[in-house]
């Protein structure tokens, strides 16, 4: 078995390979690296991942980056009784690829304007004219994800996949007290995070991250 080494900073999208590798049963060993403290921009985190972006994981030494890509790769690592990513399926394995690349480059980047304004404009006097552009961009995103988990238990249906915990992370998001104001009511999402909320795996990675009822939502 590789040796599994995640870094992540508490909250990020990070949190989706957390959940994951809790849920996958694998050995693995986790790096705190605090983006509010800038240590992603470290000499020393850059010598692992020249990108500076949270999550990478070392397997065996070598760097995987990309939420989607390492996702990927703990659900066909984890054990065969786990099925965290579909084998035998190649449509099912599409749609999971399809929610994951969704999530990551459509509704992750929709909360840029509210997040990050300055990655995407210079000007500060124009962040309320992005805002006004992006913030209906953002809840067409989210209501997607809404629609799309219409009628299922969990993202690809009856069974549990690396999808979920990226979509426990987005909510976790769009719920955050500077954020909820934007976000448009999605009653199936919820419904899904509160199912997500109550596993074990999540509560590891969320205890582990610092995450407490008392300050989940806070910006
Ligand atoms: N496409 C990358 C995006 C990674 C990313 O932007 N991560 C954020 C945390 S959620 C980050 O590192 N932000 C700090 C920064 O951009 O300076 C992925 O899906 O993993």
């Amino acid at each position: 078995m590789p040796e599994l080494k995640l870094f992540f900073s508490p909250r990020a999208c990070s949190l989706a390979c957390h959940i994951a590798l809790e849920e996958s049963g694998l050995p693995f060993t986790a790096e705190i690296v605090k983006i509010r403290e800038r240590q992603h921009k470290s000499g020393e985190y850059l010598r692992v991942n020249p990108w500076g972006k949270i999550p990478a994981m070392l397997v065996d030494g070598e760097v995987l980056t990309e939420t989607h890509a390492i996702l990927s790769y703990i659900g066909d690592l984890a054990p065969a009784d786990k099925v965290l990513m579909p084998r035998d399926d190649p449509l099912l394995r599409a749609h999971a690829h399809e929610w994951m690349n969704f999530l990551s480059a459509t509704v992750h980047i929709a909360f840029r304007p509210l997040f990050r304004p300055n990655y995407l404009i210079g000007d500060e006097s124009l962040y309320p004219k992005l805002r006004e552009v992006g913030v209906p961009i953002f809840q067409k995103a989210l209501l997607e994800v809404d629609k799309r988990l219409s009628g299922k238990t969990w993202a690809l249906g009856d069974n549990y996949s690396v999808v979920d915990p990226y979509l426990f992370v987005f909510y976790m998001w769009s719920q955050r007290a500077d954020v909820v104001e934007f976000s448009p009511p999605l009653p199936i999402w919820k419904e899904l995070w509160e199912r997500l909320y109550e596993r074990e795996a999540t509560q590891r990675a969320l205890a582990t991250e610092g995450i407490m009822p008392e300050n989940i939502w806070l910006a």
